[in-house]
């Protein structure tokens, strides 16, 4: 958070021209298609950000218009209020996109995925290309994606806290209809050994180096083999098309409820191991350091918390003595939505507010409150969302130095002119 924002987009731009000569499985069209983009030498493709953006281009392929979109480095944001009219799935066009480095252009024609490791039957490598996969049993399901660190940046405006990392708003969720095959299939078709105990996937996109200098190498995240038997998906379309190019394509891992680093993008090859696995991505980070929790940081994140959101710009303007229809969203990793309470007057008095949808498990509600606002002033908007398995939105929350998990109550600036 602290990071000069243009030494930063400068250095991951560096990245990505860096990582794009060692990009396995990206074709050698789509390279100088990058390379065009970044150079403005050639044509780009439609929507492709352009070479005048270069400086500051995240690397993110689709167009994000500055109504739809808070660019923060490499990422795009959602804007909340741009949800509001957009149905309970997000579109593609204002999904938010969260890269390590940038999208890689792959060929789902080149494309295949390796499943490997000594946790399959004679520790034999299967190969699996976009078709085979597509002759498995197809499964539609409905999740969200969230970034462990949505809603970080109100650790330190709301709680005076500093912490590393995006400083995400809400709009780092969004909520798909994903289609693919169950992780369970592929493992079980590859062989799986009796003694397999964690499963690896890993990203086609460029190596992530940090800040000083340290390649992690591609992203990856071990999954206990349980969750990646129960619901994981490998998913090949989002919303009815192929994956697009920000979300993974031709495919991505799909983890629902759990963590966002756990939907690894552009899988190209899952380790099956006999032994524990690590990664940076369950041990420096993606868990919970700081006072509060041991030297070794907590257990390493699963499930996301409860969060809930206004559809409203930060600091709207609103008539005063006219009602209007206020809209929000809640959502939790740990069951469906039950309960929404409103407050108007900054947390004085609370009621209900009307929920759209029926809670359901990795999916996100719908809701709506009316009010006429009395006077003119400065006014808090606060939504408070409570899941089926009990667990409600706390005033503040435990801080952790990378800021992640935030699940308190945000209080939403209004101004009634
Ligand atoms: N290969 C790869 N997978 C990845 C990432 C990445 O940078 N590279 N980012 C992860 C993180 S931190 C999040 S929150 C989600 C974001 O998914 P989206 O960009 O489709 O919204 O993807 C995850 N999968
Ligand atoms: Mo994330």
């Amino acid at each position: 958070m602290r990071t000069p924002e243009t030494a930063y987009d400068r250095r991951r731009l560096r990245q990505w021209l860096a990582g794009e000569a060692r990009a396995d499985g990206v074709s050698r069209r789509d390279m100088l298609r990058l390379l065009a983009a970044a150079g403005g030498a050639l044509a780009v493709p439609a929507g492709f950000n352009t070479p005048a953006a270069a400086a500051t281009s995240p690397g993110i392929v689709k167009p994000l218009p500055d109504e739809w979109f808070t660019v923060r480095g490499t990422n795009a944001e959602t804007r909340f209020a741009s949800l509001a009219g957009t149905g309970y799935h997000t579109p593609v066009d204002h999904f938010f996109v969260r890269n390590h480095t940038s999208t890689p252009v792959l060929d789902a024609a080149d494309w295949t995925l390796t499943v490997h490791g000594d946790g399959l039957v004679h520790g034999r490598a299967v190969e699996f290309s976009l078709d085979d996969l597509k002759r498995f049993p197809a499964v539609t399901r409905t999740a969200f994606v969230e970034c462990a660190g949505n809603g970080r940046s109100y650790f330190s405006s709301q709680q005076g806290q500093t912490v590393s990392g995006t400083a995400w708003t809400l709009g780092a969720i969004g909520t798909a209809r994903w289609r693919g095959v169950r992780l369970a299939d592929v493992l079980r078709r590859a062989g799986l050994d009796r003694a397999a105990v964690d499963v690896m996937p890993r990203g086609l996109d460029a190596p992530y180096v940090t800040a000083d200098g340290t390649d992690l190498g591609r992203v990856r995240r071990p999954l206990p083999l349980s969750k990646a038997l129960d619901d994981v998906l490998l998913a090949y379309e989002m919303n009815g098309e192929p994956l697009p190019y920000d979300h993974g394509h031709p495919v991505r891992v799909l983890v629902p409820s759990w963590v966002g680093i756990a939907s690894v993008k552009w899988v190209g090859d899952i380790e099956v191991s006999a032994q524990p696995l690590y990664s940076p991505w369950n041990t420096d980070f993606y868990r919970l350091f700081g006072d509060s929790y041991p030297p070794g940081g907590s257990a390493p994140l699963t499930r996301q918390t409860v969060k809930s959101a206004w559809e409203l710009a930060w600091g709207a303007s609103l008539d005063a003595g006219r009602e209007h229809r206020l809209t929000g969203r809640s959502w939790s990793g740990g069951g469906g939505i039950v309960r929404v309470d409103v407050s108007t007057d900054g947390g004085a008095r609370w009621r209900r507010a009307r929920l759209h949808d029926a809670g359901r498990r990795d999916g996100w509600v719908r809701w709506s409150t009316d009010w006429r606002p009395p006077a003119p002033g400065p006014y808090s908007l606060l939504a408070r969302a409570t899941d089926r398995a009990g667990r409600t939105q706390p005033d503040t929350t435990v801080a952790n130095t990378q800021g992640y998990l935030f699940d308190a109550v945000v209080r939403h600036p209004v101004t009634v002119v």
